[in-house]
């Protein structure tokens, strides 16, 4: 009989299904890897940094010897790893904070997925090294004032003179960009939205910091500007035309929030575990009541099935059958998901869940950008909707 030996296997009270299980040993070096950079160089000092509001540059380079700065993609100093490393190596960098996420996911799967996928040898050739290695910091300039989930609108302009390109406009909420060395700007030609590859030392390129920020506190967010700033003919990707070009970067970037996400949930959930076990109300462990186990049982269940849904998707990128729709599936249901958990792990925190003492509102706070950027709730729900009924609701 199954059930007596039932009795003595042992579950785990974060990974209850153990999708750690489904990983192969190098998936789970990767992550016990970034898991151990977290907790050594991240977490004892993110709570500062979200406070003051800071990032250290110099955490790019550390990123970069680490190896997951553009980890997914091959050849030119980068480490060539599967979707599913990736994912797995987001998830333990956001448990750690979003904001050092979004350095990475901007570094790896915009600023560098865009040279990768629609560059030539020369951009190739003097970008990736460097943004691998996190010598350099790259930036990735789409969304405008005006024009935030309708991205094809956007009025930043690129003419020629001569062979040279001359670009103007704005970009706004830009992560990275007042410490980036090279930003993709794209913008609007006579043939159509291009992308450039814009050294920020380019004369009429200038970039100044979003303040009074209360969410990726701990993450550079800029608004470029753009005013006649000229560039040679071989600024432009060659191979990226029309909207696609930035919409095909935002799927890996998209993808990796996917598990992202969860690595924030489960750091609330454990931190929601742990003070439920110890702190005492009405003399007994405000764990032992009926109301805090449900709150931490649908917090485990979302996490899980969050976490195996992420795997799911990974494991489907890997084999090249990830459509963007179903990374919109993923983000959509994996960011309100963590959303969620994180709410209700504050709660159980009572007045100690709205200090920093406690990773949990810093996640929480995190997660509403996390909602936000890469493309809306509202914006997935309408790409799953289109998915499923064929009818376009955008407009
Ligand atoms: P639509 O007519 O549907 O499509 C235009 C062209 O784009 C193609 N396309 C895609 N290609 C690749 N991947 C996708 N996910 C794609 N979605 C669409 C499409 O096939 C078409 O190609 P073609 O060749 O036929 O021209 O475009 P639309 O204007 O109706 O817009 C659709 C919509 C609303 C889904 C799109 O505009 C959208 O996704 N809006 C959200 C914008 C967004 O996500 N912005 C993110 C900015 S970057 C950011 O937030 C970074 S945060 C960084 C951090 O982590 O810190
Ligand atoms: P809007 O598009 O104005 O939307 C406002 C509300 O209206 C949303 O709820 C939206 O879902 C809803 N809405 C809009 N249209 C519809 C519709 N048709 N149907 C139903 N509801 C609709 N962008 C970059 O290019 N690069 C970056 O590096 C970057 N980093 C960011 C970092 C942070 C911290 C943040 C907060 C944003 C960042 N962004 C970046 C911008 C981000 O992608 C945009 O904020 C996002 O795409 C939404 O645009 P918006 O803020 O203009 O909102």
């Amino acid at each position: 009989m199954t059930g007596t030996h039932t009795k003595t296997l042992r579950v785990d009270s974060v990974d209850f299904i153990d999708v750690g299980g489904l990983l192969s040993p190098e998936e789970r070096l990767i992550r016990d890897t970034v898991r151990g950079f977290v907790n050594t160089r991240i977490l004892p000092n993110v709570a500062e940094w979200f406070e003051e509001g800071t990032l250290p540059r110099e955490l790019g380079r550390e990123l970069g010897a680490l190896g997951v700065l553009g980890m997914h993609l091959d050849g030119y100093g980068c480490p060539g790893a599967s979707a599913v490393a990736y994912g797995i190596a987001c998830m333990e960098l956001e448990a750690g904070d979003a904001g050092v996420r979004s350095f990475a996911s901007v570094q790896g799967s915009l600023a560098m997925y865009a040279i990768h996928r629609w560059g030539d040898e020369a951009q190739k050739q003097r970008w990736l090294p460097a943004l691998a290695r996190g010598e350099a910091i790259g930036c990735f300039g789409l969304t405008e004032h005006d024009f935030g989930s309708n991205p094809g609108g956007m009025r930043t302009f690129a003419r020629r003179d001569g062979s040279d390109w001359i670009v103007d406009g704005t970009k706004m909420w830009i992560t990275n960009g007042s410490i980036a060395d090279v930003a993709i700007v794209w913008a609007q030609t006579d043939a159509g939205i291009r992308g450039f590859v814009v050294p920020t030392d380019t004369r009429g390129f200038g970039a100044s910091n979003i303040h009074r920020k209360l969410s990726l506190r701990a993450s550079v967010t800029s608004e470029l500007v753009l005013q006649d700033c000229r560039l040679p003919a071989e600024a432009v990707l060659p191979q990226a035309r029309g909207l696609g070009g930035p919409l095909g970067c935002l799927n890996e970037a998209r993808y990796g929030i996917v598990w992202g996400a969860m690595g924030a949930a489960r750091a609330c959930y454990e931190t929601a575990l742990d003070y439920a076990k110890t702190r005492v109300q009405f003399d007994r462990p405000i764990g032992g009541f009926q109301l805090t186990q449900e709150k931490l049982v649908n917090m485990l269940l979302e996490l899980n099935k969050g976490t195996l849904l992420a795997l799911h998707l990974g494991r489907m990128k890997d084999q090249g059958r990830l459509a963007p729709s179903q990374v919109s599936f993923g983000k959509l249901n994996n960011v309100r998901e963590a959303l969620a958990i994180a709410r209700e792990a504050r709660t159980v925190l009572g007045a100690n869940g709205v200090t920093l003492e406690y990773p949990v509102i810093r996640h929480m706070n995190n997660l509403e950008s996390v909602l936000t950027y890469e493309g809306t709730s509202e914006m997935h729900t309408l790409v799953v909707g289109k998915e499923i009924t064929g009818l376009d609701a955008f407009t």
